[in-house]
């Protein structure tokens, strides 16, 4: 039997044949037996493109259907998809071909210059377009080659995705994700999340990570629901969508905005039946606020990359403010003491494992890396402080990671320092992320100027700073604010002391 999750989507995707799989709101309209040919054109042209069973794809382009198309037509041959963030600049994208190897790199037909550049010194062999209005070289080469209508068969420890997530050291690491990951993940959230295949997602997020991928398109997917694409969260396109859609899937940040605004109400959100967040904590007052004025109880819960979902709040039953919930079926949960290695009694608070059919096979080519946080029993070391509150409900109350979350997007501390270190004028840095009123957090640098810069003309400032980020990092990750001080605090081994940062510059970014 094969495991390819193709077949288990194509399954439904022939049961709910007529039924719109996609919706755009300039009136684009994709079937699932638009799907089921589309995806089979573009497995023809990355087939005549050269990309067969196992070889990478990466994918950096705008949103769109022909995406979620492309991500299927690589499930279908068997090859690797990854995607890839739309603000990474070319440093960025250049680590990533580098130690990815692709096939293929498909990019916005604005950026192919660049990206032809780019694969040359690289050693990819092939670049192709793909626009968000269904243009591009991509979707010239589907129209002429002949479709391919099969699926591989494969095992299903076959990778079927690598998504990159930075590390503590700076450097990215790929996640390899298997068609088992994949597959059993989406099966068991269309279940807890009782997605049916009336269901509309308005889906708002990102597609080139977990959340807005894996989550919502591959739940859709099982459920042979439907989905409303729209380009990016915006506040007044959601409320033009809330009356039609029946879930919503964001981070925090789409529900902190949706509170402040007037028309959220009980009316407008009649229509919907779940409301899901994560990648990032979802504070309590924003929880009860959400309640409050529609009646709906977020459902928070969470996961990584590295593992798609672990925890969920129940469906039915009570969805607590400020918990992830429970255990997921399937999935097994540890907390364990740093110190000795043990699992600390219920309440205590440690560093949360996790093991199941959803965990993730190991980081691309990095065998100690894997070994450090992936365990021989099969429990990963998430580097999230958890506690289980007396009703087993899981609190993540920390992290025991270097790791600032900005809008739902991870940054690691390191890879910004390392980008600011480089500037002759500085000593060195810390970064650190604060409070944010929308972000949640907010990126912000400490800077240590070189000895002998004296106060003037040629001193370093915060602009400067900013202006030597921008264009080497993704804008997500630069500093909101950078500040300057004499030294940086220590403690006795040497090691920053970054809480007293964080301490210190506490009230950078106020409410308003
Ligand atoms: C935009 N900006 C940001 C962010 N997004 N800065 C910091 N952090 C961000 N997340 C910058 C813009 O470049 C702009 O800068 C300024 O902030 C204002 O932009 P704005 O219009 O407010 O941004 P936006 O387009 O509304 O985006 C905010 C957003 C977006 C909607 C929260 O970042 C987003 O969609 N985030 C979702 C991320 C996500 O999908 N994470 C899932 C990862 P300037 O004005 O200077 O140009 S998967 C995961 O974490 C795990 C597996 C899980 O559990 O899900
Ligand atoms: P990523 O590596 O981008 O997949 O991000 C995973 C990290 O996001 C986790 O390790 C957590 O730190 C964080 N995260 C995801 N969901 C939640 C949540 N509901 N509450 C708190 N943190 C979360």
């Amino acid at each position: 039997m094969s495991h390819n999750l193709f077949d288990t989507f194509a399954a439904q995707m022939r049961k709910r044949a007529d039924a719109d799989f996609i919706t755009t709101r300039n009136g684009r309209r994709y079937s699932y037996t638009d799907a089921l040919t589309q995806s089979a054109q573009l497995a023809g042209a990355l087939t005549e493109l050269g990309v067969k069973q196992g070889d990478r794809v990466a994918v950096q382009v705008d949103k769109s259907p022909e995406a979620i198309l492309l991500y299927l037509a690589c499930l279908r041959i068997g090859s690797v998809y990854l995607p890839l963030n739309t603000g990474y600049t070319g440093d960025e994208i250049r680590y990533f071909l580098n130690d990815a190897e692709p096939a293929l790199f498909v990019c916005r037909p604005k950026m192919e210059e660049q990206a032809r550049a780019l694969a040359a010194d690289t050693g990819c062999p092939a670049v192709a377009t793909l626009g968000h209005a269904a243009d591009g070289s991509l979707m010239d080469a589907a129209q002429q080659a002949a479709p391919r209508e099969d699926s591989v068969a494969l095992e299903k420890d076959d990778l079927a995705a690598i998504l990159y997530t930075s590390g503590t050291t700076g450097r990215s690491k790929g996640a390899m994700l298997t068609h088992q990951n994949l597959a059993s993940n989406s099966k068991t959230l269309a279940s807890a999340w009782h997605f049916s295949a009336d269901d509309r997602l308005i889906h708002a997020l990102p597609i080139f990570h977990t959340h807005g991928l894996f989550v919502a398109c591959n739940v859709t997917l099982m459920a042979g629901a439907s989905m409303l694409f729209l380009p990016k969260f915006d506040v007044d396109e959601i409320f033009a969508e809330l009356p039609h859609g029946s879930v919503l899937m964001g981070v925090p940040t789409f529900y902190t905005r949706l509170v402040q605004d007037e028309r959220l109400t009980p009316e407008m959100t009649a229509n919907m039946r779940l409301f899901v967040s994560g990648s990032a904590p979802l504070t309590s007052e924003t929880h009860a606020a959400f309640e409050a004025k529609t009646g709906h109880a977020i459902l928070e819960r969470y996961g990584m990359t590295e593992t798609n979902m672990n925890l969920s709040n129940p469906y039915e039953g009570a969805r607590r403010a400020g918990t992830v919930g429970k255990p997921l079926p399937g999935v097994e949960m540890r907390i364990i003491d740093r110190e000795n290695g043990r699992e600390v009694p219920q309440g205590e608070i440690g560093i949360l494992q996790v093991r199941g059919p959803n965990v993730f096979t190991g980081y691309w080519r990095m065998p100690e890396k894997t070994r450090e946080e992936l365990l021989e029993d099969g429990f990963f070391i998430t580097g999230d402080l958890a506690m289980v509150d007396d009703q087993g409900y899981v609190h993540i109350v920390g992290r025991d990671k270097d790791l600032v979350i900005s809008g739902g997007y991870n940054v690691y501390p390191k890879e910004v320092e390392q980008v600011i270190d480089e500037l002759d004028q500085v000593a060195e840095s810390a970064v650190i992320g604060l409070p944010h009123p929308d972000f949640g957090e907010g990126v912000t640098a400490v800077v240590v100027r070189q000895q002998g810069a004296t106060p003037g003309e040629d001193q370093l400032e915060e602009a400067a700073v900013i202006e030597h980020l921008d264009g080497r990092l993704a804008k997500y990750k630069q500093p909101k604010r950078v500040f300057f001080v004499d030294e940086l605090p220590r403690n006795t081994m040497g090691k920053v002391q970054k809480n007293e940062l964080r301490k210190r510059f506490h009230d950078t970014y106020p409410s308003t």
